[in-house]
């Protein structure tokens, strides 16, 4: 690690002189276990600084040699909302006004490889993206986007088999064979068990899945990254760029030794395997982490066996930080992405999506893309910082600081391998609790303003302005979804659909045969989404994850706080009169998967002295009422961050007011517009937790309304 050198010295003499209640050391920081010095020099470049070519293995200056100098990266952003159709309206408006590739976003039902017409997807159908269920809804999405030239990117891990199959086959009735195909499939399941959580099947045969994929794009789809290896949910989870970068890269080391047992050469499949990063506002250190990434892949890869040069080389995709964004003054957002934007081409980028400002408040308009996009156009066209091929390299600091984390990110790697490697740690749970843990302590210095968020913890508006929103009528799109459903299965050859069902169920079976290969020919067959995603449940099960919680880090990092020790102290008192502890239930209902939130509250409320549960993830509401009811618990708070919000938490309160258990108080939490509460709170919601929300705060207002119920206040 950054070592204290001559020069250093000579500055902390001098600075001694400057700074006058402060010393030197007092201006060093740290970056998740990376030490920063607040001043480098010509000795702190690492030796290989000096001949970096881009372009060449290790690739720490970028892939090419000629960067976007020779071609900016690709304006990718990620988009997909209500029916395929609205959809595709918005694609091709956004490829008109200088997108440059497709990304598509597809619905929380479709994730998890329900058709729309399932019971357990009411409240998720066409909100967090596009509702995708056969190959016709699939064809509507590319109608009049020719696919041998538009690089379409998606993203989908659980149901990936029929979501590529229908892409395949959408294509080749559009006159497009697969081998012409260029773009990119996520694919990338360890992190959905880590953070993301939109898996179907058990680890096993969601790694076999991915080996399938990756030997059947290598043999038939020599243009299509078979795979996107994701840090970025592991970043707006909270984990550091440490983190992020060595759990990405030990994730990636396990597909590629998948693909290896499976009996391919390395050469052929690694040359289209790529990544993804989320870009957050700690500029230099996120301009590092992807010059880092690069140096150990690069290494890594030599180390697997690879001997091609592109088989080493890192091709990312990034996305800046939605977790960087707040729901207040929403305006700011705009300035956050934009730096973010910078850090991530600065990083050297191949590909980019940008938040829009509305981030935390909703799905994105038509004017917040806008402003999204034209970030990019704007840093392409005119800021000019494409001119030059990796213009911080050479930089003191920036140097130093990729070698740094190139350093402790591989001492992390090097530890997970030890230990069995990434599948084996994601099983036992560990890097998830360790990314719960920096989202937990990052959270207690944003509550006591340690960490400035202008806006939020600092500088908050009196008033907030109003906001235009886009709002999806979700009980429309599920009943034209419905509709089309039923217009599928009694117009197809019922018979030729069956038999191709029951060929995949074969394939996954006895393990002979390629699985994407068998549903190319179900869905050509016009078998649905829900029932491709059946015949492999039906032998692989359907994983259930258990929900594990940290303790100690709100108590560890508030010791001595007052307002933590009144808000203790409150919740001792109420154990003491009512000789038990405030008990609340922390549900997720429908199919979203997005639980940071929920986890930091629950550890939170657990440090206070609540009595936590913490549900099941993808509970109905009749299942977290009925649990509610059978433990007893004074409160539920919801966590909602997909929009679900307006049918599921309703749908909750009458429910416990048909079983009379009105005195379970409902909170809701998450990215729900301020436009909602309203309607929330009319339909029995006790309060309402946005982002930003400061967990002391959020405790003190669920105690005051569970002690103002047991006095029977309305
Ligand atoms: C590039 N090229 C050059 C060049 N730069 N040629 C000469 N000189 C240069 N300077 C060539 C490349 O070699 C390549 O051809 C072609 O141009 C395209 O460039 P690219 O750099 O590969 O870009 P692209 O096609 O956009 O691919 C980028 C990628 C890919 C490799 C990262 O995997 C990708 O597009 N990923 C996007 C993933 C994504 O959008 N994910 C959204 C997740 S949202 P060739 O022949 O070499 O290929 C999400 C949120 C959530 O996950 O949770 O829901
Ligand atoms: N359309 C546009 N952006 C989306 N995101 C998620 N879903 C959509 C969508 N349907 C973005 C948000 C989020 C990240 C995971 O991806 O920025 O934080």
């Amino acid at each position: 690690m950054t070592l204290s050198n001559d020069t250093y010295k000579k500055w902390q003499a001098l600075a001694e002189k400057e700074l006058r209640d402060r010393k030197p050391a007092d201006l060093e920081t740290d970056y998740g276990g990376v030490p920063i010095r607040p001043a480098y020099f010509a000795e702190d470049l690492p030796e290989q600084a000096h001949e970096a070519m881009p372009g060449e293995a290790p690739f720490t200056r970028g892939v090419r040699t000629t960067m976007y100098a020779n071609r900016p990266w690709t304006i990718r952003q990620y988009a997909g909302f209500s029916t395929a159709k609205e959809s595709n309206r918005f694609y091709r408006q956004a490829l008109e006004k200088g997108q440059k590739g497709l990304s598509v976003a597809f619905d929380l039902a479709t994730h998890r490889g329900y058709d729309s017409d399932h019971e357990r997807v009411v409240g998720d159908v066409g909100k967090a993206g596009v509702a995708i269920d056969s190959v016709e809804d699939m064809k509507v999405l590319f109608d009049g986007i020719p696919l041998d030239e538009m690089s379409v990117s998606m993203t989908m891990n659980g149901a990936v088999i029929p979501v590529l199959a229908m892409f395949v086959v959408a294509a080749e009735e559009q006159g497009v064979s697969q081998e012409k195909l260029s773009g990119t499939i996520q694919n990338d399941i360890l992190k959905e068990f880590m953070v993301r959580n939109t898996f179907i099947y058990p680890p096993e045969p969601s790694m076999r899945i991915i080996a399938d994929i990756i030997a059947h794009t290598a043999e038939f789809m020599p243009k299509f990254n078979s795979i996107s290896i994701s840090g970025y949910h592991m970043h707006e989870a909270g984990a550091t760029a440490v983190q992020e970068l060595a759990y990405t890269l030990a994730d990636g080391m396990e597909y590629v030794r998948a693909a290896q047992a499976r009996g391919l050469d390395i050469d052929a499949f690694a040359g289209r395997l790529s990544f993804f990063f989320g870009i957050g506002m700690n500029f230099f250190s996120e301009v590092a982490k992807l010059r880092a990434a690069r140096t150990l892949w690069a290494d890594i890869m030599k180390d697997l066996g690879a001997k091609n040069p592109r088989s080493m080389m890192l091709r990312t995709h990034c996305q800046t930080s939605g977790v960087s964004l707040t729901e207040q003054d929403p305006y700011n957002n705009i300035v956050r992405t934009a730096y973010e934007a910078m850090a991530a081409i600065l990083g050297g980028t191949q590909s980019l999506h940008t938040n829009s400002f509305d981030e935390a408040i909703a799905l994105p308009t038509e004017f917040s893309s806008r402003i999204a996009r034209n970030t990019q156009l704007i840093l392409d066209h005119e800021t000019r910082v494409t001119d030059v091929v990796d213009p911080l390299g050479g930089s003191y600091y920036v140097e130093r600081l990729t070698a740094d984390m190139v350093a402790k990110a591989g001492e992390m790697i090097a530890e997970i391998e030890e230990k069995g490697g990434m599948t084996k740690a994601v099983q036992e749970g560990l890097p998830k609790l360790e990314i719960e843990r920096a989202a937990a302590i990052r959270q207690t210095r944003v509550d006591k303003g340690e960490d400035v968020i202008v806006g939020v913890n600092r500088y908050r508006l009196d008033k907030e302005d109003d906001l235009d929103i886009l709002d999806i009528d979700n009980k429309k799109v599920r009943a034209e979804q419905v509709d089309a459903l039923q217009r599928i299965r009694a117009n197809r050859n019922q018979d030729a659909c069956d038999k191709a069902l029951a060929t995949l169920r074969q394939v996954a079976e006895t393990r002979e045969g390629n699985l994407l290969a068998a549903a190319i020919d179900a869905a050509r067959a016009r078998a649905t989404l829900g029932e491709i995603s059946d015949a492999m449940e039906e032998v692989f099960g359907r994983h259930r994850p258990t929900t594990k919680v940290i303790s100690g880090v709100y108590s560890e990092q508030y010791a001595g706080d007052p307002e933590y020790q009144a808000i203790t102290k409150r919740i001792a008192e109420f154990e003491t009169d009512q000789s038990r502890k405030p008990a609340i239930y922390i549900g997720k209902m429908g199919q979203d998967g997005h639980d940071r939130g929920a986890k930091v509250i629950a550890t939170a409320f657990a440090d206070m002295g609540f009595d936590v549960h913490i549900g099941e993830l993808f509970e109905t509401p009749a299942e977290v009422a009925e649990k509610a009811i059978d433990l007893k618990v004074d409160a539920i708070g919801a966590s909602s961050l997909a929009a679900g919000h307006k049918t599921l938490i309703p749908e909750l309160v009458d429910l416990l007011r048909e079983k009379g258990a009105e005195h379970i108080s409902v909170f809701a939490g998450g990215v729900i517009p301020e436009q909602d509460y309203q309607a929330l709170r009319d339909a029995g919601v006790s309060d309402i937790f946005g982002p930003g929300t400061n967990v002391l705060d959020a405790a003190n207002a669920v105690m005051s309304r569970i002690e103002g119920k047991l006095r029977n206040e309305p």
